[in-house]
């Protein structure tokens, strides 16, 4: 089947989906996850829902589990909507939940129905839910079944898939291509070629060097004076003729071009690679990049402020800043209490075991894993446990430098095996989990037979 033929059948199942939400009459119950795309995803169906005047409301949670399902079933709704959550535990949903249930999500599929799921799954058109359309493609093809008006929510669409990242590369391919054609032909989004620094649109270009840390240039990367002089040096002034900071976005094409190939020399003896600094940008409406702005939302659901991330993806950008910076400062944190923590590291072979504990919790795990590995971890794997409040669980996350393991099917396995509620899931490269408390070295001898 071609990609528009696809697309079709995906928008067939999308329009049997919102025939039953369209019947509702009752409280609706939007639950979405709370990462960088499950934020928009939700965003787009709040917006949707909006416009049909529907009574609900949304709420975020970090992953899906027994105890999540359990506490839904026990309140007032007369429908649910997961988004970019439920398709992995449909046989869960079925098994608690009475009333019926809308599942908009790209993660694979389990294979359980029953008469009062609405399921919304590409994997079921044929079409790979993970590179191919984010949870936030998803709802937009449900919302635009729903609402002539949630077009202009596409854009949404895109900022979803590059949190999920799904343009490696900088590309998108798939339902995300056409996509992003429709966004670029509405306007929503214009692409360009350059410096993918951050804050290409919205700081003055000697800020946005002074935050570069990838690559991190010496006397410049977090000094500011150090940026203003490095710029100066290779002719490069930083305030305009009426005296107003430049941003990156209003050098000149040969002050860009010179400055590119200084910070690619850089990035490249760093261990870059150039198309990760030079490519295409991809800007919005709120002048944010779409790569930069899934970072804001990213940001806002690890620091547990979901709401604000919708709210900045269906209005102003009110203090976007604030929540970059207070994120940076978190995950800095961590990182430094992880380094101290290196004598409690499992090391075998082939993965590197982080025991977190409650140091690390499980919001930045995953993250203090990604940054250690790409720095000084050896093995191919890294495994981090991250603390859970309440005390009850583990959050397991696991990253692979290249592929040959499938880590999501992997974590699948073993939290099958460990049981008492265990579970995981994930992609190949990047997976997680939660266990119960106390069975983190049993989870890396179970995991050691998968390597
Ligand atoms: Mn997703």
């Amino acid at each position: 089947m071609d990609a528009k033929r696809k697309v079709q059948a995906l928008a067939d199942m999308a329009a049997y989906v919102a025939r039953a939400i369209e019947k509702e009459k009752g409280h609706i119950k939007v639950v979405s996850h709370f990462d960088a795309d499950g934020i928009c995803a939700g965003a787009i169906i709040y917006k949707t829902l909006e416009y049909l005047s529907k009574d609900f409301e949304i709420s975020f949670v970090k992953q899906l589990g027994k105890d999540e399902i359990a506490e839904l079933s026990r309140e007032n709704n007369s429908m649910l909507i997961f988004v970019d959550v439920g398709s992995g535990q449909l046989s869960l949903i079925k098994e608690n939940i009475r009333v019926p249930v809308a599942v908009v999500d790209h993660h694979p599929p389990e294979m359980c129905r029953w008469d009062k799921l609405f399921h919304l799954n590409p994997h079921n058109a044929g079409i790979d839910g993970a590179t191919e359309i984010s949870g936030a493609g998803v709802a937009y093809v449900l919302a635009r079944s729903l609402s002539a008006q949630s077009k202009m929510l596409i854009d949404l669409a895109i900022v979803g898939a590059a949190g999920d990242m799904q343009c490696p590369r900088g590309a998108f391919c798939g339902v995300n291509l056409l996509l992003l054609e429709d966004a670029e032909y509405a306007g929503a989004i214009r692409c360009e070629k350059g410096l993918k620094l951050f804050g290409r649109y919205t700081r003055p270009v000697h800020k946005a060097i002074e935050y570069c840390t990838e690559p991190f240039i010496e006397n410049v990367s977090g000094n500011e004076s150090g940026a203003v002089q490095f710029l100066s040096e290779i002719g490069i002034t930083v305030v305009d003729k009426k005296g107003k900071w430049r941003k990156l976005c209003d050098l000149t094409a040969d002050e860009e071009k010179k400055l590119s190939t200084l910070l690619v020399v850089e990035y490249v003896a760093s261990g870059g690679r150039a198309d990760e600094l030079i490519g295409t940008i991809y800007k919005l409406k709120n002048d944010y990049d779409v790569m930069e702005f899934s970072s804001v939302l990213n940001a806002c659901g690890r620091l547990e402020k979901p709401l604000l991330g919708v709210k900045m993806c269906l209005g102003t950008c009110e203090g976007s800043e604030d929540v970059l910076l207070e994120y940076r400062k978190k995950i800095a944190k961590a990182v430094s209490s992880a380094r101290r923590m290196r004598k409690s590291f499992v090391v075998t072979d082939k993965a590197t075991y982080v025991m977190g504990g409650s140091n690390i919790g499980e919001n930045v795990i995953g993250t203090v894993i990604s940054i250690l590995l790409k720095r000084e971890i050896k093995t191919n794997v890294c495994v981090g446990f991250g603390g859970v409040k309440g005390g009850k669980w583990v959050k397991v996350s696991l990253r692979a430098k290249s592929k040959g393991v499938d880590l999501g099917d992997a974590v699948h396995k073993v939290a099958a095996e460990i049981g008492c509620g265990a579970y995981g899931g994930g992609h190949s490269g990047a997976a997680g989990g939660r266990i119960p408390k106390g069975s983190e070295m049993r989870f890396v001898e179970l995991f050691e037979k998968f390597l």
